[in-house]
């Protein structure tokens, strides 16, 4: 019997250490992509939980997909209606959602037969301060004990909407929580992973990039996709230069899951700049101007933009406004006006002195005469299984479904706002000579 033990133990090490011994011995034998997440911006707590990955041998369940245990999970709830609750938070519909009240403590309970390894948060309001909390113990079971603390190992705020956590260890119980706050809490999905590779159906955000190649500067939610085509899928995931996308109009909360949904399927993985200022459509630019704060507010929002991002080349909208909405008019006329603003540190010396004063080197405007290039949004992207980045703006714009009931769509190549042609109105590195690229005559950033 002993020898039975010590003979199954020894082929227990054996069968443990047969992939080192293999992956060491022959490099390519197994190709294992390495998946390398971002770093949450939330902050992990300081907890001397095992890893769990981290010095496991490679399993079958390490190499695979995070499978979504989020049907099978069981969610119980501080504001009670459980069984309405649960459903409005795993519906993929981000008009309904689970809210608490600013006045309570809440909560959500998921429990789930096979262990959580990371959650994903969809806010459409966020408290000032939330965690993401296990039982006590080591992999943890399941129930807490009266008595006993939950252990906190996650703890927001995120800047970030979309929010992905991955949790020092699996458990099968996971408690979302958030103390007596300012505000309320409202989050329209939440979704439960188990062990494995980054799943398909979450976002992990990565910062706004700072010294960007482009800023693609839209003023609504998904003018990105309709006026610029393939330009952010094409800069962004394909060429992986340094993209920022900011848009000048907060569109609201469902917009606002929209638009990451959509920047997320072309492969844009730093969060865009949203402005402050409400999405309005005035008759003037004067009206604009007031609604918004006033033409000097509008201006120092767009200079402080390309102070703090530092971006080479700035896209924006037609000077017309593409069909004449006066908000993407003035979109068109701050960009203009910050190029030589930003880089004058007596303008808005406040942002100047926060990071310093700034001159972009080229300014293209959709649709301008002035120097015009056209793009070619019809190469395949290999970064995106082989779509063009046209098909890429296309596909984004499918998230939009608030504004599916509009006549606007992405443009096909040739249309009325043909989304291939640009005009450098404004230039610090000449003309460009071979055309087709807004990156001609600018050094790319090192990293
Ligand atoms: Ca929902």
């Amino acid at each position: 019997m002993r020898n039975t033990r010590v003979f199954v133990g020894l082929l227990l090490l054996f069968l443990w250490l047969f992939p080192l011994v293999i992956a060491l011995g022959e490099e390519d034998f197994l190709v294992v992509e390495t998946v390398e997440l971002p770093e949450g911006e939330g902050t992990a707590a300081g907890t001397d939980l095992p890893s769990g990955e981290a010095a496991a041998p490679p399993t079958d369940a390490a190499l695979r997909e995070a499978p979504d245990l989020t049907e099978a999970c069981s969610m119980t709830f501080s504001t009670k209606k459980n069984a309405s609750y649960r459903k409005r938070l795993i519906d993929g519909n981000n008009n309904t959602s689970w809210a608490r009240g600013k006045k309570k403590e809440g909560w959500i309970v998921l429990r789930s037969e096979e262990p959580i390894a990371s959650l994903y948060l969809c806010f459409d309001l966020q408290p000032e301060t939330w965690e993401i909390q296990i039982p006590p113990g080591k992999i943890a079971s399941g129930e807490i004990a009266s008595g006993e603390e939950w252990v906190t190992v996650w703890t927001g705020p995120s800047p970030y909407v979309h929010v992905y956590i991955p949790l020092p260890s699996p458990s099968r119980t996971v408690r979302f929580w958030c103390p007596v706050t300012k505000t309320r809490t409202q989050i329209a999905e939440l979704r439960a992973y188990g062990t494995g590779s980054f799943p398909a159906g979450a976002q992990n955000w990565l910062p706004p990039t700072e010294n960007a190649d482009i800023l693609f500067l839209a003023t609504h939610a998904d003018d990105e996709l309709i006026f610029f085509g393939g330009g952010i899928p094409t800069y962004a995931a394909e060429r992986k230069n340094r993209v920022l996308v900011a848009y000048l109009a907060n569109c609201g909360k469902r917009r606002t899951h929209e638009l990451l949904n959509g920047l997320w399927s072309m492969g844009v993985r730093n969060y865009p700049v949203i402005s402050p200022f409400e999405d309005t459509a005035q008759r003037t630019m004067t009206k604009e101007y007031q609604k918004m704060g006033g033409q000097n507010k509008v201006r120092n929002w767009v200079i402080a933009l390309y102070r703090q991002y530092r971006p080479k080349v700035v896209v924006t909208h037609d000077a017309r406004g593409e069909y004449g909405h006066v908000q993407h008019r003035v979109c068109a006329a701050v960009a203009q006006a910050a190029y030589d603003a930003a880089a004058d540190p007596s303008v808005d010396p406040a942002s100047a002195e926060a990071f310093g004063p700034w001159q972009v080197r080229k300014l293209y405007l959709h649709l301008a005469k002035e120097n015009r290039i056209t793009m070619d949004w019809d190469q395949p992207l290999s970064s995106l299984g082989g779509i063009t980045g046209l098909e890429a703006a296309v596909r984004a714009f499918e998230y939009h479904v608030s504004q599916h009931p509009y006549s606007m769509n992405v443009t096909r190549t040739g249309s009325q706002y043909d989304n291939r042609i640009f005009g450098l109105v404004r230039t610090e590195v000449g003309p460009d000579e071979a055309g087709g690229d807004f990156l001609e005559h600018i050094p790319l950033s090192a990293e």
